[in-house]
Formats: structure tokens, sequence, C-alpha cells
């Protein structure tokens, strides 16, 4: 059985975050693991604002002691961590165990708030993080800060974006298009160092798609450690998440989710027998 950690955030309505990292390890069907870094609410009363109270590190350092325990990890995926010093303590721990695969989501923005990691943190992903990805999976709003062009428009700022996060250290860079890039398609962007590859789709008309990077990011980690090569991964990750996104679910007044376990079915699963 392979084994997957996650580092993230907990989202308690269940479709971003550790929730729907750990759902699709499931669907993958390798062990999930799982260290929570930060927890985000969200307040009806305020039209759903998202807030992220940040873990203490020192609590963030056991669950990763207990999680390393025993075999090495086949691979392990970091999303929301709150802060510099979490973003710097999954660092150490990613390094002393020589982690074969690693998947960073620089979760920066939270769709549908205001609310950015601060600046100092998006420091540390790019110091401490980005040396240490096999595969980075920013979305337009991420790339766009990380590689300091700020807004992304077209396909030529997103080859260009890829190429400077590239230089920032990861192996691989998955700019994920997504519904926010105009036009028909659905693009995500491939850039290994050597040759970009496009991933497109077409776009699907739903807000019910909350969940949907971590769902990605979480889909390409587990492919990994299964050791599917790595454009197979991804290419895998964006059909799982395409079904995701069409099953969508509105789970209340303020959001929907994608479900993800649609690409297998899942609620066809343990139907009770008359
Ligand atoms: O989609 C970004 C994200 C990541 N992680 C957690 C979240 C969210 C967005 O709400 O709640 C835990």
């Amino acid at each position: 059985m392979k084994k997957v950690l996650t580092i993230a955030g907990s989202d308690s309505t269940g479709g971003a975050g550790i929730e729907a990292d750990l759902k699709t390890f499931q669907e993958y069907g390798v062990f999930g693991f799982a260290s929570i870094a930060s927890i985000v609410t969200m307040d009806p009363s305020m039209g759903w604002t998202h807030e992220v109270t940040a873990m203490d590190t020192s609590l963030v350092e056991k669950q990763l002691i207990s999680a390393f325990t025993g075999e090495p990890m086949d691979a392990v995926k970091t999303g929301m961590l709150g802060n510099e010093a979490n973003i710097a303590q999954a660092a150490k721990m990613i390094q002393q165990q020589q982690v074969k695969q690693v998947v960073i989501d620089p979760v920066i923005a939270c769709k549908g708030t205001a609310h950015i990691l601060q600046p100092k943190s998006v420091d540390a992903l790019i110091e401490y993080l980005l040396p240490l990805a096999d595969v980075v999976t920013p979305n337009l709003i991420e790339a766009g800060i990380l590689s300091g062009m700020g807004d992304l428009k077209d396909l030529v700022a997103m080859k260009e974006a890829a190429k400077r996060i590239y230089h920032l250290g990861a192996k691989c860079v998955v700019v994920k298009g997504g519904h926010r890039l105009p036009g028909a398609q659905a693009i995500d962007l491939v850039y290994d160092g050597h040759s970009f590859t496009t991933l497109e789709s077409r776009r699907i008309d739903t807000d019910f798609n909350h969940g949907a990077g971590c769902t990605f990011s979480a889909a390409i980690t587990a492919g990994l450690a299964k050791g599917l090569p790595l454009l197979e991964s991804i290419r895998l990750a964006k059909d799982f998440v395409v079904a995701a996104i069409r099953q969508g679910v509105l789970i209340n007044p303020y959001v929907g989710h994608v479900w993800h376990g649609a690409y297998n079915h899942a609620e066809e699963r343990m139907i009770p027998h008359e």
C-alpha cells in the first residue's frame, strides 16, 4: 500500500484542504496521512468570508513526527500552511525525511475572499518549499504572485510565469488556468524546464467548484505515489477533477463543492442489500 501525506489546512465543509486531499487519496487507493497546519472557517453571517487560523508550529511538528514514523512516505503534498513558521517546519521535515515525491500547492489566495497569505509567507514558500518541489501547482493568481508578474491574462503570460517559477527551483510547474482564463477552454500549462504541454478541457459552466485546486494537486500526488509517470499523473488528475467539477454539489446557500467521488462513482458503493 502506498503512503501519502498531506500537510495542509482543514476545511470543515469538506470540499477543500485536508478533507479534499484525504478523499482524493482514498479514491486513488493510496493510504492517506494528514498533518493539520491551519484551520479555515467560513462565516455565513458575513457572506461566507473565510478566516485562516494557523496551528501552533510545535503541534504541526508533533503531527509530522507521528505521521513520518515507520516506512518512508511515497509522496507528500503541502497546501494551506498558515504562516511562515509552519512553512519552514514542513520544509525541514520533508528534507529530513528525504521524501521521494513532493507536490507543493502554493495556496496563497482563498477563492472568493480577500484573504491573501502574508507577503512574508509568500517569501517563505519561495525560499523553503519551491526548491523541494517535484511539482508545484499554482493557480493563475498564485502564478502571478510567485513569478512577480502580477495579472496573467493569456497563455503567453502563463508560459513566462511558469519559466520564472521553474527557475525558483521547482522541477515541474503546473499553472492551473482553470475558470480564470478567458475563453471556451480550461487550459492548464505544464513546464518541466524543457518543454511546455497544454492540457485543455471544455470550460464547465458551474459555480460548484470549491476544492477543485486542492483536489487536482492531491490527485497528482497520489498518481505519482502509485508510480505513474509525471505527465500521465497530471493528465489523470485533470480527468479526475473535471469529473469532480461536473458533478459538483451545492452544500449550502453560499457554496458548491466538487464531488471527489465522481470519477469512480463512489455514491454507488456500499448500497445496503434489501
Ligand atoms: O482552495 C484553497 C483552500 C485551501 N485549503 C483550505 C481551504 C481553501 C479554500 O477555502 O479552505 C483548507
